[in-house]
């Protein structure tokens, strides 16, 4: 239930409150998001307040909770005040006897509940009246779900809790319990869209069987205002269609995703569209044929064209992983405005450009990813990670809001006008009507659903940002905390401190100024590894040698990646003097011995920082001891184990990092604390 425990609150509480005598669902289809609101909300309240309402579908005259869209009241003779929401957006208003929670659509009256339980399990009785609108209409959550054709289940890219909830030998699961609970969670956070399978799509998923079963997860996800899509495989007119081409202007190749298209949607009425991994880390792609990759995601946006509103996510994650570099100038950094620059205006208007949050690849630090700057006749949808891939694989606490906002808060200042990431991806910035949020999230079948308890934080916070990216990430992580484990302060103060210094500490035990996280690369992508990073393809570099660190991005002397920023921005960043020190080494190759503008040297600032966020992780383990007895035993256990871990981790990280730059560079730790022990 992670954060849907509907924990009932202590007796006096509930003795106290006062709430309506039943509900009203005001939609009797048991399919409807409206219906599963009636049937969520006698849930909760039976859970949190130990009362059990009656749930009708017509209106009554006595006090009640009713849930419907602004249409279902208006034609039931219900008064509401002057409203103005966009889609999924709802009203809820709370009184003593009376309460309403109006949906422009029926997703947004689920929300609205949803919203409301919020409150009540966490004790709130508040009296409200308010509107609330998400950011952006595309909300989605992305699975790395692999079917494999062989195993007993489908194992995940990039996954830490165990196998897919939604394959196992190749076809899709008879039970899908799991996945209709998954749904639910979405939607309690505001989530409307999934692709469930990997981005590095195996074409088995489009085979007749497997078709019939992607029309069974729609239909669980359903009730729930949740749509579901697919990655696509751009090879599978080959491969699965025995076709002799991909190419993406032949007529054979065109007509056969016309097809898929048609099947699918009689599979899925409501489609909500395709996700393209391609020309990337080997996967197959219109480049292939000397074709644009706005050809490649025209062909599937016209193959869905006729079924609905389907929509076409095109991934801007597009580089060369044979990179050289010997080459001063080459740079992965440079790929996505490369390849995509010119693009821009040539996309038809059911595509979208997902793009990662940083020009490489979901860093602890990285700045924002120059492309969201350049679309400016393209909807761009941000693409961010809730699996810990680079951070701790879950293993780690890192709460990602503070990290996600400040990418969010960035201001691009295009055309010298104020730009925040958040406004492009909201679609305000640039006018959009498609553009919005994906977070992989990689849940499996371990009953936490992320394997760690407390790495649930970031899945919520996610679905909270998307819906409203200025909500404080101290807030949403204290409404977390009492819904998942009770409103005691000491439970709220020490989660909210651990949380809050958790990201910091990660960076400063990992990689700090910019050098990105030092794992490794070639490999599971955990661990210490900074041996790694350099003399490879995948242009993760460092360029670290004897006296100097880091890439010189600039434009003047080094690979130009400075430049692909608005003016004002680019300026910043071509200068050492002006480049936030976090981002030093991301934008400029300097000695070891270069001052910070703290005062320290960049070797000095490595061992301190080293020391100071191994230093934080040491204090994990005490702190959670605050809650013992506050929370139940099982989860107290399971994350202090998973602390107790980290601890240790992080000194592995501190003395792995300092050490190889020790012997790299031989300027010794001005407390003597680094090599010779
Ligand atoms: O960074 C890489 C990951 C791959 C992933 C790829 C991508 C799904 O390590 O596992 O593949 O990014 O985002 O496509």
């Amino acid at each position: 239930d992670a954060w849907l425990r509907y924990a009932a609150l202590p007796c006096d509480a509930r003795k106290a409150a006062s709430i309506p005598a039943g509900i009203v669902a005001l939609n009797g289809t048991e399919t409807s998001p409206v219906y599963t609101a009636g049937q969520e909300l006698h849930k909760g309240i039976l859970g949190i307040l130990h009362k059990d309402l009656a749930v009708t579908s017509t209106p009554t005259n006595g006090s009640s909770i009713t849930i419907g869209t602004v249409n279902a009241f208006t034609s039931t003779g219900g008064a509401l005040p002057e409203l103005d929401l966009k889609d999924d957006g709802f009203w809820l208003s709370i009184k003593n006897d009376s309460v309403q929670i109006v949906g422009q659509n029926e997703r947004g009256a689920l929300y609205g509940t949803f919203q409301y339980l919020s409150m009540l399990a966490q004790g709130n009785f508040t009296e409200v009246a308010y509107e609330s609108n998400p950011s952006a209409p595309i909300r989605w959550v992305n699975q790395w779900d692999n079917m494999d054709d062989t195993g007993t289940h489908g194992s995940i890219e990039r996954g830490y809790a165990g196998p897919s909830i939604f394959f196992a030998e190749g076809l899709i699961v008879e039970d899908l319990t799991r996945v209709s609970q998954y749904a639910r969670l979405m939607a309690s956070i505001g989530l409307n869209g999934i692709i469930v399978n990997n981005v590095n799509a195996n074409v088995n998923l489009l085979n007749s069987t497997n078709m019939a079963g992607l029309g069974r997860i729609a239909d669980a996800m359903r009730p729930w205002g949740v749509r579901m899509g697919i990655s696509l495989n751009f090879d599978s007119p080959r491969t699965l269609g025995k076709l002799t081409t991909a190419d993406p202007l032949d007529e054979g190749v065109i007509q056969w995703w016309g097809d898929i298209a048609t099947d699918l949607h009689n599979h899925v009425p409501d489609f909500a569209g395709v996700l393209v991994k391609a020309n990337s880390e080997s996967q197959p792609g219109p480049l292939t044929y000397n074709r644009t990759l706005a050809d490649g995601a025209n062909l599937f946006a016209r193959a869905i064209k006729p079924h609905g509103d389907a929509i076409v996510m095109f991934r801007a994650f597009v580089y060369d992983n044979k990179i050289n570099q010997t080459n001063w100038k080459a740079d992965r950094a440079n790929a996505a405005v490369d390849f995509f620059r010119d693009l821009d205006g040539k996309f038809d208007d059911n595509v979208v450009v997902q793009i990662k949050y940083g020009p490489i690849d979901f860093q602890v630090r990285e700045p924002v990813s120059p492309l969201f700057g350049h679309l400016e006749q393209t909807g761009s949808v941000i693409e961010l990670q809730v699996t810990q891939e680079y951070l701790g694989q879950q293993c780690h606490l890192v709460y990602l809001p503070p990290l996600w906002k400040t990418i969010l808060n960035f201001d691009m200042k295009v055309d010298n006008k104020p730009s925040l990431v958040r406004d492009i991806v909201s679609g305000e910035r640039f006018n959009q009507k498609l553009a919005g949020y994906a977070a992989v999230v990689n849940v499996g079948t371990n009953t936490s659903w992320l394997g760690s308890h407390l790495a649930m934080s970031n899945f919520y916070a996610y679905g909270r940002l998307a819906w409203e990216p200025t909500s404080d990430d101290v807030s949403i992580l204290e409404d977390w905390t009492r819904l998942t484990f009770g409103s005691d302060r000491t439970i709220i103060d020490t989660i909210t401190k651990m949380s809050m210094e958790s990201w910091p500490a990660h960076e400063n035990y990992t990689g700090n100024l910019g050098i990105q996280s030092l794992t490794d690369i070639t490999g599971p992508h955990y661990g210490p590894k900074p041996q790694s990073q350099d003399g490879n393809g995948w242009g993760q570099w460092t360029r670290a040698d004897a006296t100097s660190i880091g890439m010189d991005r600039t434009v003047w002397n080094g690979t130009g990646y400075s430049g692909q920023y608005p003016p004002e921005v680019a300026a910043m960043y071509e200068d050492v003097e002006t480049t936030p020190d976090d981002l030093l080494l991301w934008f400029h190759h300097v000695p070891y011995t270069q001052k910070l503008k703290s005062g320290k040297t960049v070797i000095q600032h490595f061992y301190d920082a080293h020391y100071d966020g191994a230093a934080v992780a040491q204090t994990f383990p005490k702190q959670w001891e605050a809650v013992k007895g506050l929370i139940d035993d099982e989860r107290y256990d399971e994350v202090a184990f998973r602390l107790e871990y980290q601890a240790g981790h992080a000194l592995v990280w501190r003395d792995a990092i300092n050490n190889f730059y020790f012997n790299m560079s031989s300027i010794k730790d001005e407390q003597d604390r680094v090599g010779n022990h």
